[in-house]
């Protein structure tokens, strides 16, 4: 029997199997990690052919490794896409992507609020270079009507938005885009395609930090993209190969491959806890606004219904007495870790205007939604009963 004869029809099923066929080497039940930078050719009219794509093989780890390809295959599958990319961070995939679509005299429309170093790379990276970069609020579709013209290349956001929660409508953004002729990107790092597939909703790319819960356990530094074969060989040859450089190794996409395993379960635990302490806070007295998908009082909740399986594990909220009581909250938590990142078994608390998101001046912050007293949550693992209790002591501090 071979392994593609296995019916793979669930998503935790194809999470575990899709894309390897453990009989066609030694029966390893994992795949094997390939450690190497290059490839033989039998000869070397065969390696010409490769190098001229006439001729199906690997050449060099820049471009392709079997260990990554495997990783390729799964994260394309699960997203719904026809190809994947996998990359050496989620900078790399939002980077690799974005430098190969755009030329100078382009226009990149993005939402108001994104990730730090995203914000960085587009209003200091791709500005520099001749695109323009215009921010929008996508959470009203009409407005990205109202601005988009014929410059628009890319259209560009995450839902949920790191770190205030927006959320975005992705099939009315995406039906708005496409008509205008410009790409929809959607950075779906804070869902995975466990919660939310946005190339089924009508985006073009969807990229990840899968660094995040893809990996799901803080080891290494991972990102990928999805999206159309064809584009994605110009990002590989193009944006990966020559501008970038940001390669997986083999190890880290290995790694990723075994995140995936568990990511259904995990993602149903990351959302249960979550939504134990969205309740908790929006009842303490001390807590003046939670931002969560998942609680009825939140602005988007029937979209967040719609849109997503369930309401993630990511949480952000302002305290009343705003961030000196924020400080004091967060240097109180003893099971809760004060860091950055997300998506790990560990819960993580962190403050987005003097860490993730510090590369936005105050002003930008200010323009682009993003609270100086915003305190971020990512909810891990743990047992609720556990974090509860953390939160609970470190409230009293606040
Ligand atoms: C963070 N975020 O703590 P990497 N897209 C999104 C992200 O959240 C991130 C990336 C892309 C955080 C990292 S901040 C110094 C630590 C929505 C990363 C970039 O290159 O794999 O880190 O992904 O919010």
């Amino acid at each position: 029997m071979s392994d593609k004869d296995k019916p793979c029809a669930g998503f935790a099923t194809r999470a575990i199997h899709c894309g390897y066929d453990a009989y066609a080497g030694h029966g390893s039940l994992n795949p094997p990690i390939y450690l190497s930078s290059t490839y033989t050719f039998p000869t070397v009219e065969d390696g010409a052919a490769r190098f001229a794509g006439e001729q199906a093989g690997f050449v060099y780890s820049r471009v392709g490794n079997p260990t990554t390809a495997l990783l390729e295959a799964r994260l394309a599958e699960l997203e719904g896409g026809e190809a994947a990319l996998a990359t050496a961070s989620g900078q790399g995939a939002t980077t690799s992507l974005l430098w190969t679509l755009l030329a100078p005299g382009d226009e990149i429309i993005a939402d108001k609020t994104l990730y730090g170093c995203t914000f960085g790379f587009l209003n200091h990276g791709l500005a520099k270079f001749g695109v323009k970069v215009t921010h929008v609020d996508l959470t009203d579709p009409a407005n990205l009507e109202a601005a988009i013209n014929p410059a628009t290349r890319v259209v560009f956001f995450e839902s949920p938005a790191n770190p205030n929660m927006r959320l975005i409508d992705i099939a009315a953004v995406a039906a708005i885009a496409r008509r205008h002729g410009a790409l929809t990107v959607v950075d779906n790092t804070y869902c995975t395609p466990y919660l939310q597939r946005p190339i089924e909703l009508g985006a073009d790319f969807v990229l990840h930090s899968a660094t995040k819960y893809l990996g799901g356990h803080g080891d290494l530094l991972a990102g990928v993209i999805v999206g159309p074969a064809e584009a994605l060989t110009r990002v590989r040859f193009h944006g990966l190969k020559d501008m970038t450089g940001a390669v997986l190794s083999a190890q880290d996409a290995f790694l990723v491959l075994r995140g995936l395993k568990t990511l259904a379960l995990r993602m149903d635990r990351h959302c249960a806890n979550a939504q134990g302490v969205a309740e908790f806070l929006a009842v303490h007295p001390k807590v003046a606004l939670v931002h969560f998908p998942g609680l009825p009082g939140f602005p988007q909740f029937e979209l967040a219904r719609r849109q997503m399986a369930q309401p993630g594990g990511m949480i952000a909220f302002e305290l009343k007495e705003g961030i000196e009581a924020g400080r004091r909250f967060m240097n109180a938590l003893r099971l809760f870790t004060r860091a950055v990142s997300l998506g790990d078994a560990e819960s993580l608390a962190q403050h987005p205007a003097s860490m993730t998101h510090c590369f936005y001046t105050p002003e930008e912050r200010a323009e682009h939604l993003i609270g100086e007293g915003l305190v971020r949550l990512s909810v891990g693992l743990e047992d609720l009963a556990d974090l509860l209790a953390d939160l609970e002591k470190a409230m009293e501090s606040a």
